[in-house]
């Protein structure tokens, strides 16, 4: 598969008429710099601490660089180190920058109305041993009515480090047909692919139906990102978007913010009047016991697959 280079939508910035007319063309926006740089850098440098306390780093490397520590494989790294993930989710600095003012303004202006960020938000550990994450849309697993992701690499993401591409177009046809539980779309002729070097406080932006994907992690380095989802705060959301992510290991928010060292950031949501509904569990359930047994056979990069979306 060929690869051609993002589209750079930096200069726009401040046209919400100009961004949602590319959004509506293309599927997606990339832009460098919405986020400053050392506001990044510092939530990394909090979440790579976490880590540490928990072994995630190879000895003889800095812990700024990220270099994993390869004596630990997939499984024993989940079940050992559930508790580094809990804490990271949980951390206050990476709530606060997904709310980033520069962030909410941008998809004000794009939405033209108050923009809701999903209380819920994928963090997310990539390490080099890892299966990528296969294409798909985001509206299977989030549903709701309308809304956009944002994936924002947790410091500086080469192209060989696991970095995300997308199918530029590939958002005109609705929700496409995967190989199961919403994952794994066949490619269309008319796509491009799009990708390219995401650095500390460059952001990616898609609709809700463009389909993307991650590269392989070649390196020797843990990617870390976030996704999050923002939509106009006049529409519905769905259930599955107002509870803390099972990463969180905490039922209610209550326990995500007790450690927190100030309310800042917390229950930003409530000041909307949300209408709630129902996940429609269509696309993305019907191919689970398919997906399982094929798994539990020694399919391990659908194990890792499986791992990642529960
Ligand atoms: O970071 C990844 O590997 C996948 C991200 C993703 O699927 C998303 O941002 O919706």
């Amino acid at each position: 598969m060929t690869y051609s280079p993002f589209r750079d939508s930096t200069e726009i910035l401040n046209s919400g008429d100009s961004l949602s007319e590319r959004l509506t063309e293309d599927g997606y926006l990339f832009i460098r710099g919405l986020i400053p740089r050392n506001d990044v850098l510092q939530v990394r440098s909090g979440l790579l601490n976490i880590a540490n306390e928990y072994g995630w780093f190879d000895k003889n490397s800095p812990v700024t660089e990220g270099v994993a520590n390869t004596s630990l494989d997939a499984t024993t790294l989940r079940s050992a180190t559930m508790a580094a993930v809990n804490r990271m989710w949980c951390d206050e600095e990476v709530h606060r920058l997904r709310i980033h003012p520069n962030v909410l303004s941008l998809f004000e202006r794009i939405f033209k109305e108050p923009a809701l960020t999903h209380p819920k938000f994928t963090l997310r550990h990539f390490f080099p041993n890892l299966s990528p994450t296969d294409s798909h849309q985001d509206h299977v697993h989030v549903g709701g009515v309308k809304f956009c992701s944002m994936w924002v690499p947790l410091g500086d993401c080469p192209v060989d480090q696991g970095v995300l591409a997308i199918a530029s177009k590939s958002h005109k046809e609705g929700v496409l047909k995967a190989k199961f539980a919403g994952m794994g779309i066949i490619d269309h002729p008319s796509w491009e692919w799009v990708t390219g070097t995401v650095n500390a406080g460059d952001v990616l932006i898609f609709t809700n139906t463009t389909v993307h994907k991650s590269l392989p992690n070649l390196t020797n380095k843990i990617r870390l990102s976030f996704d999050g989802r923002y939509q106009p705060a006049s529409l519905p959301i769905a259930n599955v978007s107002v509870i803390p992510a099972a990463d969180s290991g905490c039922v209610e928010w209550e326990d995500v913010y007790k450690n927190w060292s100030s309310t800042s950031g917390q229950y930003y949501w409530k000041q909307f009047n949300l209408e709630v509904m129902g996940l429609d569990a269509m696309h993305y359930e019907v191919d689970y016991p398919v997906a399982f047994g094929r798994a539990k056979a020694g399919d391990n990069a659908m194990r890792d697959m499986l791992l990642r979306l529960i």
